[in-house]
């Protein structure tokens, strides 16, 4: 592929394109699903893929859309690490005729014409799933129930929505407590740590919230180290459903999961093709997905793909 495909219309030479792609890093089970899926994807879909992990930094990623414009690809794709300070840099890649596509996570730029199309969750609707399940789950309970939540990295579009969802759906009844509410970064380790330090300051937890299988499965290790039960002594919500979370439903230590599919390269690709050659295409593609209880778990985990 040459680069004079700039997305103004066609580059002439057959419809090969270049996309590259700015990855905020690798930080979780999901994170690997997706970045398999957009490499086997744009294989498949005959995309040159110019690739950058961005290690869960903000300046990382305007440096790699900088480098992906002063290539000239055909097509830049992103997830944004933060929902905010992305005018800039996507004013530069509009100025350069580079379409872009967001992936996965959404900007707060007021200007939607930076950008082609968002393909990703709706992690709002996420968050409200989560506490649907915790009001039907507690519905008989008189006395508080004790929340404690885990955050996603903090300023990123995930941990805004899946906080504010759960927070809208829970705060219609006083009875639902979120005695403490912390990052975990969206990594094991992260969860751990912080886990831990929510069971010395509070003797009696009734729920964690985590919006990531990963911090939900370090905060297990958190839980079974103070010696109680994850599942049982304490309930467990997480998003995601990769194979470990689902596992850990499985063996009743997590007791819901909301689902987040990582498979967004096929649409990607798809939608890449179509704007690099001026096509309209959605302003926002959502992803479907369902939640998991632990008989469901149990039932489709051998089919699980990541
Ligand atoms: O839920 C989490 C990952 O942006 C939806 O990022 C994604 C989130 C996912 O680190 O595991």
């Amino acid at each position: 592929v040459t680069a004079c495909g700039s997305g103004s219309g066609g580059s002439g030479g057959g419809d090969s394109i270049t996309m590259g792609f700015s990855q905020v890093g690798a930080e979780s089970g999901w994170r690997t699903a997706n970045t398999k899926s957009v490499q086997d994807s744009a294989k498949n879909a005959g995309v040159t893929l110019k690739f950058s992990d961005a290690q869960q930094k903000q300046e990382n990623q305007i440096k790699a859309i900088r480098s992906y414009i002063q290539q000239k690809v055909d097509v830049i794709a992103f997830s944004p690490v933060v929902e905010s300070g992305w005018d800039t840099v996507l004013k530069e890649a509009k100025d350069a005729k580079i379409p872009v596509i967001l992936t996965d996570r959404a900007v707060d730029s007021k200007d939607t014409s930076l950008y082609k199309t968002f393909l990703g969750s709706d992690f709002v609707e996420e968050g409200k799933k989560a506490g649907q399940w915790l009001v039907e789950e507690y519905k008989d309970a008189k006395d508080p129930v004790k929340i404690v939540e885990l955050q996603g990295t903090t300023g990123s579009a995930p941990a805004n929505d899946r906080k504010s969802g759960f927070q809208e759906v829970i705060g219609a009844d006083a009875k639902f407590q979120i005695i403490a509410s912390q990052t975990g970064d969206f990594t094991r380790a992260k969860g751990k740590e912080v886990m831990e330090a929510f069971l010395k300051s509070n003797p009696d937890i009734d729920v964690l919230y985590a919006h990531n299988d990963d911090m939900g499965l370090g905060a297990i290790e958190a839980i079974e180290g103070a010696g109680k039960a994850p599942g049982k002594d304490i309930k467990i919500i997480t998003v995601d459903a990769v194979k470990d979370g689902m596992q850990a439903l499985a063996d009743g230590k997590i007791n819901f999961i909301v689902e987040c599919s990582p498979l967004l390269g096929p649409q990607l690709m798809d939608l890449a093709k179509k704007v690099v050659k001026g096509e309209q295409v959605q302003a926002r593609v959502v992803t479907e997905e369902t939640t998991f209880t632990q008989d469901q778990a149990k039932q489709v985990l051998s089919t699980r793909q990541y």
